[in-house]
């Protein structure tokens, strides 16, 4: 009978339910489906500070008789939250013990349909900061417990709403500082890379499964999945992989900015371009080398490319203590960069001194992207006779500015943008990769599918290659959550804001 049905999964591999087989073999943990009300929470969804309104939402169990205690609904006294339908709006009165605090319309979501799958009440009042005071206080003394950070996603994801990749989008949604991040984030949310990876996660599981089956029936000695189709799936698999791990590169500029450090000799204008960059006097500029003692950093947006701009100390050598662990900072932050600005006094007699610090940075920085910046050349007439040669020695793209009276600017941004070109055009990919958490699973899961890969080719024991497929399944499920632990959820859901 056993090897009837073995006989049907080998000519139909999907007559197997390959996928539940797995789970029990693999005892993964997947978030619930049901939803789930927990204890009431309350928290205010909107910025602290004065407004025309603020948002102050609850969720779980037994908010609408929390509401049904603090709000009147104007000309009906009898109305009754527990009857209200989802997705409607009641325009009355919130009190407390005092008296009336404000008015309000109140907003019911009826589970599962709300953004936690729990009951919801959204207060809509008026955005001052003692109103809201006093609107959370009265919810805190009828039974809610003020929500810690991201504690509503986290419901909302616990209550299999929405995955873990959506949950981080919802959050990368809210911080996003440029166009093309704002669409990669939705993009996220709207479950494309989620997608793509259940479906990997899908055909690594009927593997796993079938080699785990061939592991029940070892004394067999039966194989119920070819060893070369295995190989050639994995090698699909590792290529999609690898795209998306390759593609961190560019979603983490998106997301972050491109890190772009200003570095060169005391004195040589790195102050006056950061500031002449950023249109605002940020960082203290003088005559005095070594005026800069700490590093700077400011965001500064050109068209759709974000560039997180950072000053730092000039370098130079026997300089005293506070100077000396400037430069020390100034050297992390240059180790640090996407892309340096060198900037040089292209006036100085002795220019060509700074060659041998040039070449040097070439080959120590060799990850950065570098663009020589010739400063000062309203100071001579020579100075494009001087970039050609430096860009003789070195090789370097270099651009000549005056930083001071505004010269050559349009053409260094450029030059700036064109080093991470297609930066802008991205959102336009569907899938990318941006958070580090994610990096680092598909790695890690791409690894593991190698080093499977080079025991099927050894003919290695079946044990070995179940056991990398299985590690693979689980990077991979760590990143939507369908594989989760208290420490994943406390990375993902603490960086969120309180109410969110
Ligand atoms: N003529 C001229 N002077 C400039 C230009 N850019 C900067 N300066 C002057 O050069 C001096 C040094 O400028 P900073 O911007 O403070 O130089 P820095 O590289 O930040 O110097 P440290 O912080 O000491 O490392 C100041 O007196 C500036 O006014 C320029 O394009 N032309
Ligand atoms: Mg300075």
């Amino acid at each position: 009978m056993v090897f009837l049905i073995i006989a049907e999964c080998i000519v139909n591999p999907s007559a197997l339910d390959a996928v539940e087989f797995s789970n029990k073999h693999l005892s993964m943990s997947t978030p619930s489906t049901q939803p789930e009300q927990s204890e009431p929470i309350a928290a205010l969804a909107t910025p602290l500070g004065v407004g025309a309104l603020a948002v102050i939402r609850m969720s779980g169990k037994g908010v609408f008789d929390i509401a049904q205690r603090v709000f009147r609904k104007k000309n009906k006294p009898e109305f009754l939250f527990s009857t209200s339908k989802g997705f409607r709006a009641h325009y009355g009165t919130v009190y407390d013990s005092e008296g009336l605090i404000d008015e309000v319309v109140a907003l019911t979501f009826r589970s599962p349909n709300s953004f936690t799958m729990e009951d919801m009440v959204e207060l809509s009042c008026h955005g001052g900061p003692v109103v809201v005071k006093h609107i959370l206080q009265v919810l805190l003394d009828e039974g809610c417990r003020l929500a810690e950070p991201g504690e509503f996603t986290r419901r909302a994801f616990l209550n299999g709403r929405i995955d873990l990749l959506q949950a981080e989008a919802i959050g990368e949604m809210i911080h996003a500082r440029t166009e093309s991040a704002f669409r990669t984030a939705v993009h996220q949310m709207q479950g494309t890379l989620s997608q793509r990876l259940d479906s990997m996660r899908e055909q690594l599981l009927r593997s796993c499964a079938l080699l785990e089956l061939e592991l029940d029936f070892s004394e067999e000695d039966v194989e119920f999945l070819s060893r070369g189709q295995l190989r050639q799936e994995l090698a699909a698999l590792q290529v999609e992989l690898r795209r998306l791990v390759d593609s961190y590169q560019h979603g983490r500029l998106l997301k972050e900015g491109v890190a772009t450090v200003i570095a060169g000799k005391p004195n040589a204008g790195k102050s006056t371009l950061l500031n002449v960059l950023l249109d605002e006097e940020r960082s203290i500029v003088s005559h005095m080398p070594g005026t800069t003692r700490d590093y700077i950093e400011e965001c500064f947006l050109y068209e759709k490319t974000m560039f997180r701009l950072t000053d730092t100390a000039g370098l130079r050598e026997g300089s005293e203590d506070i100077e000396h662990e400037g430069i020390r900072r100034s050297y992390k932050k240059i180790s640090e960069a996407d892309l340096i600005l060198y900037l040089l006094d292209i006036s100085q007699e002795e220019y060509l001194d700074e060659v041998p610090q040039i070449l040097e940075f070439l080959e120590r920085y060799s990850n950065a992207r570098m663009i020589v910046v010739a400063n000062k050349i309203d100071l001579i007439t020579e100075s494009r006779e001087r970039m050609h040669r430096i860009r003789e020695l070195t090789g370097c793209d270099i651009c000549g500015i005056s930083a001071a009276n505004g010269i050559g600017l349009d053409e260094l941004k450029h030059l700036m943008s064109s080093m991470v070109e297609g930066l802008d055009k991205l959102h336009e990919a569907s899938v990318l990769v941006t958070s580090l958490r994610h990096y680092e699973a598909l790695r890690n899961a791409s690894d593991a599918l190698e080093n499977a890969r080079e025991l099927i080719e050894s003919s290695s024991a079946t044990e070995l290659i179940a056991f990398e497929l299985r590690s693979s399944l689980e990077y991979v499920g760590e990143i939507t959550g369908k594989v989760v632990n208290e420490e994943i959820l406390h990375v993902v859901f603490d960086r969120f804001c309180i109410g969110k």
